[in-house]
């Protein structure tokens, strides 16, 4: 990783140049003209670039590749554990009007809403920890991967602080560009996000108001079904070998040929076509889903997160969560359980800062540890194997 940092400062200082700058300011210049071509105005660009330089910490993160692949049960365990319930539940009775009016306007299940603000920003409480016109700029600068897409971003940033809806100080988000409440790229920001407090503004850094109904317009966009649901939990035969997939392809009639129940019983329901959701497999739980779902993986394509949403929404509403088994002996950890084991490894000596359920690099060199002493391959991974061995110390 070290090696990676020196590479990457030495490509700004000259050694290594992106290929179509000299160096970083002639890059910001080259943008600051394609800035003023799309309409932006020259002070707006530069009060927003002032005093950027390049941050190598943006291009490690971009450059880290996860050493293994989070398997989908640690993200459900995470993103969807009782202290996420309790949460949005006040979040839901504290902001309810505006929930109301989102869900009026758009036709959106308040829930999905919901899940989807916890899972993007933890109910806004994530920390924004980059300046996007210094994070979008580095991406663009370094000539790396996807280079024309953050310079694109860029602008949209700009429009965005032109436009008034915000100030340059307030835009600071993920290290790739996402900000506010529900973590918009600045360019979705710029098509999908509206104003739901009446002020004139779009703004879901400040507005929850804003942040919920412009939720909703993406849900509802990415074609939201009123009043449907998602999905459900479901049986498959023993030895099943039908087709499967998150496309919803078939109606429920066809799955209930092929011997599908609902989970404990019961004969399928809903209406319009449904796909066969298998994210662990065929010994893993299985789902049926509709239109809903795939309006959640819109959001952000992966099952891992429209799965997150959805079962989330479910919670929230006091439905039951993921009751089948997932296929493994090591399940995930909730956040609270993540706590615990920072707090066991704390006490045995390590060092992994505050004990906050964030799984930095610092708890993962100290899991790695555990891993190695209990024979289990290392990986870093908070695991329930891990915590357990730690009790039992
Ligand atoms: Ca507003």
């Amino acid at each position: 990783m070290k090696t990676t940092r020196i590479l990457l400062i030495a490509a700004f200082l000259g050694a290594a140049v992106a290929p179509a700058y000299a160096d970083f300011d002639s890059c910001v210049a080259a943008l600051r003209a394609r800035a003023t071509a799309h309409g932006i105005s020259g002070s707006v660009f530069d009060h927003a670039m002032e005093g950027v330089r390049p941050d190598p910490k943006v291009l490690e993160l971009q450059a880290n590749q996860p050493e293994f692949k989070t398997p989908i049960w640690d993200y459900l365990a995470a993103l969807a554990d009782a202290e996420k319930v309790a949460q949005g539940r006040a979040k839901m009775r504290q902001y309810a009007d505006a929930f109301a009016s989102a869900e009026e306007r758009f036709g959106v299940d308040r829930y999905a809403i919901a899940a989807v603000w916890g899972v993007e920003s933890d109910f806004g409480q994530a920390p924004a920890k980059w300046y996007l016109p210094q994070a979008l700029s580095t991406l663009v600068c370094s000539g790396g991967r996807r280079g024309s897409y953050f310079a694109g971003e860029l602008m949209s940033t700009m429009k965005i602080i032109q436009r008034g809806d915000l100030a340059a100080k307030d835009l600071w988000g993920s290290w790739a560009g996402a900000f506010g409440h529900t973590q918009f790229m600045p360019s979705t920001y710029l098509s999908l996000a509206v104003d739901g407090d009446g002020d004139g503004r779009r703004d879901l850094v400040h507005s929850v108001p804003d942040a919920l109904h412009s939720t909703a317009n993406y849900l509802h966009r990415s074609g939201w079904a009123p009043g449907a649901s998602w999905g459900y939990e479901v049986e498959i035969p023993r030895g099943y070998s039908g087709p499967s997939g998150r496309k919803p392809k078939h109606p429920v009639s066809y799955w209930a040929a092929r011997g599908l129940r609902k989970f404990g019983g019961g004969a399928l329901t809903g209406s319009g076509p449904a796909g066969l959701l298998l994210p662990a497999g065929r010994n893993g739980p299985a789902f049926l889903v509709f239109r809903n779902y795939d309006a959640a993986y819109a959001y952000n394509g992966a099952d891992s997160y429209a799965l997150a949403i959805s079962i989330l929404s479910d919670l929230l509403r006091g439905k039951p969560g993921v009751q089948g088994a997932w296929p493994t002996d090591d399940p995930g950890l909730s956040r609270a359980e993540k706590r615990e084991l920072q707090r066991l490894l704390t006490a045995r000596g390590y060092d992994v800062g505050e004990p906050n359920g964030a799984v930095g690099d610092k708890t993962k060199a100290a899991i790695k540890d555990i891993e190695a002493q209990i024979g289990l391959p290392r990986r870093g991974r908070p695991g329930m194997k891990v915590l357990q061995a730690l009790r039992e110390r």
